[in-house]
């Protein structure tokens, strides 16, 4: 088997970039290791910046998002049991939208199984060759056979536990582990507010989050190592409305829970995004926080300079845009691990920190609710940089 460009992973930034190069005329094949049921069914984001929804509708993947995701003008800071809502429109001139991953991963594949090309499942890499060669290839096990795709380039969009990071020689690796991790549940019940919630409770970290008018998602700070089968269902509602308790009588909604899981938080990023004929894209590249919500609009963004740079490269002959393509992201990278970093631990309880942490948590949290310049650069962050030229 032979291709323009081979695609390692199945996920957001795969898919997208195979629909991106589809449509400029560029040949490419997507390996994904799981099934594709599975694929479809993962849980993760739900918040999509703008630019994110732009580029979505821009390759033709906008009608179920136009229809069903729901547009959010703001969140909820709530701290000190008082709620304080961040204006995005009037700070930072964006919106944002939701609508789930699983939602996003379904529509690509439909989309890339009707008209564009090869996307196969259960087709998992296990080695890329020559990367630094003008013909890589990669090795892949499908069908119970040994398969190779020969490649003028290959794009390794394989997640935080893919093939492709181990591949590039003499990376530069930052990052941290977190003291936390989150508990997610998503539950039959419709939302109990109209924008999301992000609430630092007397002990810990809570999210208020949605995929429809009659779902509802929620996550809680937890220790590291915990199981959800240590939470019951009432364990978790109890400690929901501790933690968004206001003064002002709001009621937290409970309903049957359908899912649980315990998400451990992290930051990770390595230089470069390249190495020869081999380009990193989205979480095989970084991994940011979920606070700050970007770990998605971040591949997605890495793709849309890459689908550029292809596309420049197949009108031009030059790869001047594939040359500038990881610095190109890594700033923007630094900047969104910055924000995430910042969000993270001003919302969440610091396993240790003391009193002094936990007085400067709250400086910044009320220096976000009152001064307009402060709540401004959150809002410019939440709702996503500028691409870049
Ligand atoms: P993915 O989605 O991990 O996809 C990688 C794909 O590669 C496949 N794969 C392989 N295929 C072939 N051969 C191999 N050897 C392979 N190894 C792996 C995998 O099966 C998979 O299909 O990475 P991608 O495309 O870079 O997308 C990144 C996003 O999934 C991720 O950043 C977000 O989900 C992070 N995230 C959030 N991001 C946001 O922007 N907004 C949010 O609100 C948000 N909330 C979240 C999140 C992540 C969470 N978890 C569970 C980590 C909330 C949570 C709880
Ligand atoms: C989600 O809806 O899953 C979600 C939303 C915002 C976040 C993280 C997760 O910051």
């Amino acid at each position: 088997m032979r291709t323009r460009v081979g695609i390692i992973g199945g996920g957001p930034a795969g898919l997208l970039l195979a629909r991106l190069l589809h449509l400029e005329g560029i040949d490419c094949v997507v390996l994904e290791a799981r099934t594709r049921a599975y694929a479809e069914q993962r849980q993760r984001a739900g918040m999509l910046e703008q630019g994110t929804v732009e580029a979505l509708r821009a390759c033709g993947a906008g009608a179920r998002l136009d229809a069903e995701g729901l547009v959010h003008h703001g969140i909820e800071l709530r701290f000190d049991r008082t709620r304080h809502h961040i204006d995005f429109p009037s700070l930072a001139g964006r919106t944002v939208t939701i609508y789930a991953q699983t939602e996003i991963v379904k529509d690509l594949i439909a989309l890339q199984l009707a008209d564009g090309p090869p996307l196969l499942f259960e087709a998992e890499a296990y080695e890329i060759e020559k990367p630094d060669s003008g013909s890589p290839r990669i090795l892949f096990r499908h069908e119970g056979r040994e398969q190779t795709l020969e490649c003028d380039w290959v794009v390794g969009a394989d997640g935080f536990h893919g093939i492709s990071r181990p591949a590039i020689p003499a990376q530069r690796t930052y990052g941290r582990d977190y003291p936390y991790s989150w508990l997610g549940i998503l539950a039959d019940v419709p939302p109990s507010c109209e924008e999301l919630i992000y609430a630092r409770g007397q002990d810990g970290f809570a999210l208020h989050s949605m995929r429809s008018p009659a779902v509802s998602r929620l996550y809680l700070q937890v220790p590291n190592g915990t199981d959800p089968a240590d939470w019951p269902d009432e364990l978790i509602w109890d400690t929901l409305d501790a933690r968004f308790a206001t003064d002002d009588g709001w009621q937290l909604a409970r309903g049957p829970i359908t899912a649980k899981s315990v998400t451990p938080m992290r930051s990770y990023l390595t230089e470069p995004m390249r190495y020869g004929r081999l380009l990193l894209a989205g979480d095989s590249a970084h991994i940011v926080p979920p606070t700050g919500a970007k770990g998605l609009n971040l591949a997605i963004s890495d793709v849309r300079l890459l689908g550029r740079a292809f596309a420049h490269l197949e009108r031009t002959g030059s790869e001047q845009l594939l040359d500038s393509y990881s610095q190109l992201c890594l700033e923007r990278v630094w900047q969104v691990t910055r924000f995430s970093f910042d969000m993270t631990t001003m919302l969440h309880a610091q396993p240790g920190g003391g009193a002094f942490e936990e007085r400067l948590q709250h400086a910044r949290l009320r220096r976000i609710a009152e001064s307009p310049h402060a709540a401004a650069e959150l809002a410019a962050l939440y709702t996503g940089l500028p691409l870049g030229s």
